[in-house]
């Protein structure tokens, strides 16, 4: 029997567009996803899961299922409506009574300060590709910090690298752009230059508590151990992993790191300019992040591919849809001997004690990790309030099980939050794909705990996995 730390932190995640609702009431700006869901009409953010009314139920839950901490996010433009300017003091009050009610019931308030919802005066004028959001960005973020003194650990970003992929190279998020390598990388370059300004304010401020990022993580093996087939592993690891924890904890790009990127630019042809005078920032900020947030879902093989790029995104749940054919990078190949969700992720625990030994050998100064994102995206089946989730607990056990092994050869793991607390909806597939610990019945917003909250409660009173 494997056992996690007597102080490891359970909880569980969630993110404002995901869960609250009310995406036009009480002065809240837009963004772009409100236009984008209406225009495609499948599903919209309203009312997801009325977090916003729903706070004090889901934070009774917190209470009542030993889970220690939640992860959630401040949406921007609830804040300033505009990206800047004029404050919603209603937005700001709204935030400070969850805080309440978490602080009141003993679930610490994990914070991330942006996930996927930049207001959309900015996004229109380029998003992340654009430097004044950068400044706005970091304003947004002083102004968390000065008012929000309640909050002992920050997140900057949410998942820099499926920001920038999803929104320009597999364009299934606004605006929509395919395969466009220069902004990818413009992107997440600036994205990490933005990370380490607000690492340095808050350090700089003398501001209390934890400052992190959270980083999307998929370990990245060759289909094969044909040479060309390991490379093409290797690009897409300097892709999508190492350009990012180089940033984060060196601050600045390994040579080896930059010379992948500059391959897959090449055959695209496609050139990218970076500022130099962004490291000093980056190296400043380089040894000061206090955490790493980690979200895992999935392990991808890879094999060589020179053909035009090519995608499917499997939206829909249905089974063997996928398929990812990137010019520059390769071909991410199902292993048939794993087993994989309805929207083709590969389940594979081992991928994630693979990733946190990687990160102790090859960026020794990250301090602590928590994962902050990891569970199973189902169709859950609702039977007079009774949901037997047994994939998902299998799901779970498996990935405990990695992070207990790692802790044990030495990995700082510190803590774990489920994706997702309680159902929410999911960007590009609506509302079939759950992963909550709690059911939440859109049409009624009553909520009812799966077999996992089970589960997941006798793990947190007993930091044993079984
Ligand atoms: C991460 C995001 C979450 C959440 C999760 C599950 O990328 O941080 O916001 O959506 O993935 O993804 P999906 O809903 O696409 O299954």
């Amino acid at each position: 029997m494997l056992h996690l730390p007597e102080d490891f932190i359970m909880g569980g995640a969630t993110a404002a567009y995901q869960a609250e609702g009310a995406v036009q009431i009480d002065g809240k700006g837009a963004v772009a996803w409100d236009s984008f869901l209406a225009e495609k009409g499948r599903y919209t953010a309203e009312p997801a899961s009325d977090f916003y009314h729903q706070y004090p139920v889901d934070i009774a839950l917190c209470k009542q299922f030993n889970i220690d901490s939640v992860r959630l996010s401040i949406a921007w433009s609830r804040i300033f409506p505009d990206g800047y300017g004029k404050i919603n003091q209603k937005g700001v009050d709204f935030y400070h009574a969850v805080f309440a009610e978490c602080i009141k019931n003993g679930v610490t308030p994990f914070v991330t300060i942006h996930h996927f919802d930049t207001p959309k005066t900015l996004f229109d004028k380029g998003d992340f590709l654009n430097r004044e959001t950068i400044e706005h960005f970091v304003s947004f973020a002083t102004f968390c910090f000065d008012e929000f003194k309640e909050i002992q650990y920050w997140s900057t970003f949410n998942e820099i690298y499926p920001l920038a992929t999803n929104q320009y190279l597999t364009g299934v998020f606004p605006p929509e752009i395919q395969f466009d390598f220069e902004k990818v990388i413009t992107c997440l370059h600036h994205m990490m230059y933005a990370h380490a300004r607000v690492v340095n304010v808050f350090k700089d401020g003398g501001y209390q508590g934890e400052i992190g990022v959270v980083h999307s993580l998929e370990p990245k093996y060759p289909y094969s151990d044909k040479l060309a087939d390991i490379h093409a592993a290797k690009v897409d690891e300097a892709l999508s992993i190492r350009f990012l924890l180089d940033a984060t904890y060196l601050g600045y790009y390994r040579q080896s790191t930059w010379e992948m990127l500059t391959e897959i630019l090449e055959k695209n042809q496609m050139s990218v300019t970076l500022d130099p005078a962004d490291f000093i920032e980056m190296k400043k900020a380089a040894n000061r992040n206090d955490f790493l947030g980690i979200n895992h879902y999935v392990s991808h093989w890879v094999r060589a591919y020179e053909g035009e790029s090519t995608l499917f995104y499997n939206t829909t749940g249905e089974k063997g849809t996928q398929v990812y054919r990137i010019k520059g990078v390769g071909e991410r190949v199902p292993r048939e001997d794993l087993p994989k969700t309805d929207w083709d992720w590969i389940i594979y625990p081992q991928g994630l004690y693979d990733l946190l030994t990687f990160i102790k050998e090859e960026y020794p100064n990250y301090k602590q990790i928590y994962i902050t994102e990891n569970g199973l995206g189902f169709k859950d089946e609702y039977q007079d309030g009774i949901i037997m989730d047994e994939a998902r607990i299998e799901y779970l056990r498996g990935h405990f099980k990695s992070i207990a092994r790692a802790i044990e050869d030495g990995v700082n793991v510190r803590g774990y939050f489920i994706w997702s607390l309680m159902d929410v909806f999911s960007w590009v597939n609506g509302y079939n794909k759950r992963y909550g610990l709690f059911y939440v019945d859109f049409e009624t917003q009553k909520r009812y705990p799966k077999e996992s909250a089970y589960w997941y409660k006798f793990v947190s009173q007993t930091k044993t996995i079984i």
